[in-house]
């Protein structure tokens, strides 16, 4: 039976991923920088800091797949997201490599290419285009997996996801927004497909807004249940009480873009 390692087990996504996975994967072994409140007795945990490679290389110890949400998960400051997700990302792969930890399923972001426009759909084959320094940090796990998945035959998924939660709260996240159980579905591709080398999916749910073609997902059988419409009179009224923001509610990476943009904006509606 596999033994599953799930990073960022304190976090939003990885405190609801822990109650998903354990009936699947009944070995699993949770770890964060901070004990989660709802810690369970049932459960497996141990305490690490990913910027220490000795910590790193205790938590991978006898595991065969890594679901790796840990990290700072959203925009910060440099030395937060050097420590946090450039050096903290590294030490994953490569005690995984040195302890023959066989999966990884990593977990970027749409921040990795919040630089496109709205109206230009995209697939998972496109050049980055990050809006923030934690986009561009995802977009080095990304091809730090493309590394360690050629290089040395790890199997490897990344997972640009949306935006994770029981429904969409505003315009934008009509059409990124991933509910628990695709996300748990996509998860289980990366751990389990047979075919799987290495693969870049959208971690989105099946939204008629939805900005991306993610059929390579699909075609490892991947069959989302969630329909951010069905939220949709909620999340626009959510919306229309947010404050205008053009360059923001202009590109997929909606005020990721706009913080602290001092571009030339007039060139911003030509892309
Ligand atoms: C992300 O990558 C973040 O982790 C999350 O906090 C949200 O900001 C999400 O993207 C989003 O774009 O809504």
């Amino acid at each position: 039976m596999a033994r599953i390692l799930l990073t960022g087990a304190a976090g939003g996504i990885g405190t609801r991923l822990r109650t998903l996975l354990k009936p699947i994967y009944p070995r699993l072994r949770s770890s964060d920088m901070r004990r989660p409140a709802d810690l369970r007795n049932d459960e497996e945990f141990v305490l690490a800091d990913l910027s220490q490679m000795d910590e790193v290389e205790r938590i991978v110890e006898g595991i065969d797949g890594i679901i790796h949400l840990g990290g700072h998960s959203t925009e910060g400051p440099w030395e937060t997201i050097l420590q946090s997700n450039i050096i903290g990302c590294y030490n994953l792969f490569e005690a995984a490599r040195r302890k023959g930890v066989k999966r990884v399923v990593f977990a970027s972001s749409n921040h990795a290419v919040g630089f496109y426009p709205r109206h230009h759909r995209i697939g998972t084959d496109v050049t980055v285009r990050p809006d923030s320094r934690y986009g561009v940090s995802k977009a080095f796990g990304e091809a730090l997996g493309a590394l360690y998945a050629e290089k040395h035959g790890m199997r490897v998924l990344c997972l640009r996801i949306g935006n994770f939660g029981d429904k969409p709260i505003d315009q934008r996240r009509l059409a990124i927004w991933v509910s628990p159980d695709d996300l748990v579905q996509l998860v289980r591709i990366g751990l389990e497909h047979s075919d799987l080398r290495f693969e870049i999916f959208y971690g989105g749910s099946d939204n008629e807004r939805s900005w991306w073609d993610n059929h390579t997902a699909h075609d490892y059988g991947y069959r989302p249940t969630g329909k951010a419409e069905a939220f949709r009179d909620e999340a626009l009224a959510a919306q229309a009480k947010l404050p205008p923001d053009p360059i923001g509610d202009y590109f997929q990476g909606g005020t990721f873009c706009s913080a602290e943009f001092d571009g030339d904006a007039s060139r911003v509606w030509k892309t």
